[in-house]
């Protein structure tokens, strides 16, 4: 198969794209990650639709083509369970390449909620779709009358599906209303390998006669030419694997998850999200006069106050173990969750932003771009080129952007996103960034990436 990054080379790292280029290339990036009803993550290493990638392939392809970045939600969420759980994968046909696969899974063999159409992952990611579709309908105020009664058209017609998706994370992921959303594997959190998750994975031990299925991502990875230290270590992947395991012998029921699962977690990013997600649906079903209002609000509300219940001094945020009560303080980009949720008092508002320009974070003198790291650089637990353990994310960036915005904190918010276009004017479009020397690391052209350079561009 000939990929697109095949057929046109990458251009040479020093070259340096203008903004108009640059959006002109992510366009170009997403057309070529296109699959007709669905955008790959990235076509080498992730040949399949993700969840949390969907919603922000949709933020980017609205300021494309609204109906085109409706038909990937619609895609996503025709792939929802009958809990109303929103898979983390939606495989496409004819790629077997990605492990675990869909025969390992083995979602509709296992548990009757699984839906009848294409086959899925078993998992939760981010909900960041509620944020996608108030994007969606923003982008179509500006588009013609057409375009708009469309996508409000489209909209309405999601609208049950989102309101499912919600209830099921509010109802069966916080079964005790604390207000912190509960992970059963580090996949769930998008930060699959972060130290967040370091301490919780101590207790995920693989039964003695489980053997670990091939590192498929290695394979795809190396034939990018990136290496093997970018990606999660074998000890960490085994227990990835064995988790699956558990949870598929779970059945994928949440009430035996819950019971079962050596790891369940309560992530305080997610919840934010969460919190962010609400809001955002909340203005849709007022401005469309959807039903559902309240209860989203409140939903925000009951989550704001559980993530809010995890900041420190400085208003910065923390895991919780469910399994054990211990609350899991990690110097990692989590912590700023309260910018996404919002709800700090203006001094503690303060605090962390302050925290995130300092020297502990994107203010690291040696940092080629001024950008969020995955874990702070002053952590023992950092790594610049592992992953979700140092290097700088773009879709955490547009988050952190996006939430300093609607935080009311402009500058920093200026500061980030000019700061983001640069890292982004290499045209590359990678999955992630190497924080001291700008390197590009893992997948690419990674399509989420695209996606935001195409948002952060437009605004
Ligand atoms: C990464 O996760 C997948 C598993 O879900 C993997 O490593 O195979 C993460 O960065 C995740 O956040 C992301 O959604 C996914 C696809 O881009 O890749």
């Amino acid at each position: 198969m000939t990929t697109v990054s095949a057929m046109h080379p990458s251009p040479a790292p020093a070259a340096r794209l203008t903004r108009n280029q640059t959006a002109a290339r992510a366009a170009y990036v997403l057309a070529g990650n296109d699959r007709g009803r669905l955008t790959v993550a990235a076509p080498q290493l992730y040949p399949h639709m993700w969840s949390w990638d969907a919603a922000f392939i949709a933020i980017g392809l609205a300021r494309v083509s609204t109906g085109r970045a409706l038909t990937e939600l619609e895609t996503l969420l025709a792939a929802q369970w009958r809990t109303g759980m929103v898979p983390h994968i939606v495989f496409t046909e004819g790629d077997a390449t990605y492990e675990p696969g869909p025969q390992r899974w083995a979602c509709r063999e296992t548990c009757p909620d699984a839906p009848d159409g294409p086959a899925t992952s078993g998992l939760i990611q981010p909900p960041v779709h509620g944020v996608a579709v108030r994007r969606i309908l923003d982008a179509a105020r500006t588009a013609s009358t057409a375009e708009r009664r469309e996508a409000v058209q489209r909209i309405r017609a999601l609208w049950p599906a989102l309101l499912a998706w919600h209830r099921y994370l509010a109802t069966r992921r916080d079964p005790d209303g604390r207000g912190i959303l509960t992970i059963y594997h580090g996949w769930e959190s998008g930060l699959d390998n972060s130290p967040r998750w370091d301490a919780p994975y101590a207790a995920v031990v693989p039964a003695p006669e489980f053997v670990p299925f091939r590192r498929a991502d290695l394979h795809a990875l190396g034939a990018l030419g990136g290496a093997a230290a970018q990606r999660p270590s074998d000890a960490d992947y085994a227990k990835y694997q064995w988790l699956v395991e558990e949870l598929r012998r779970a059945g994928y029921d949440d009430e035996r998850a819950r019971r079962t699962l050596s790891f369940r977690m309560g992530d305080v990013l997610t919840s934010a999200l969460f919190v962010a997600a609400n809001e955002e649906l909340a203005t849709v079903a007022d401005e469309l006069d959807l039903p559902g209002v309240d209860e989203l609000i409140g939903y925000a509300d009951r989550f704001r106050r559980g993530v809010l219940q995890t900041a420190d001094e400085r208003g910065f945020a923390a895991d919780i173990d469910l399994r054990t009560g211990a609350v899991v303080r990690t110097e990692t980009v989590a912590g700023f969750a309260p910018l996404l949720s919002g709800g700090l008092d203006p001094a503690r508002r303060r605090a962390l932003v302050a925290t995130l320009t300092s020297a502990d974070w994107c203010g690291h003198p040696g940092f080629a771009h001024a950008l969020p790291p995955s874990t702070s650089p002053n952590s023992a637990a950092f790594d610049p080129v592992r992953y979700w353990r140092g290097p700088q994310w773009p879709p955490v960036t547009w988050l952190m952007v996006w939430g300093l915005e609607r935080s009311g904190e402009q500058e920093t918010a200026h500061a980030l996103r000019e700061a983001a276009l640069d890292q982004l004017a290499d045209g590359l479009f990678a999955e992630y960034y190497h924080p001291f020397t700008g390197e590009p690391l893992g997948a690419r052209p990674q399509s989420w990436t695209a996606a935001v350079a195409l948002d952060l561009l437009a605004a």
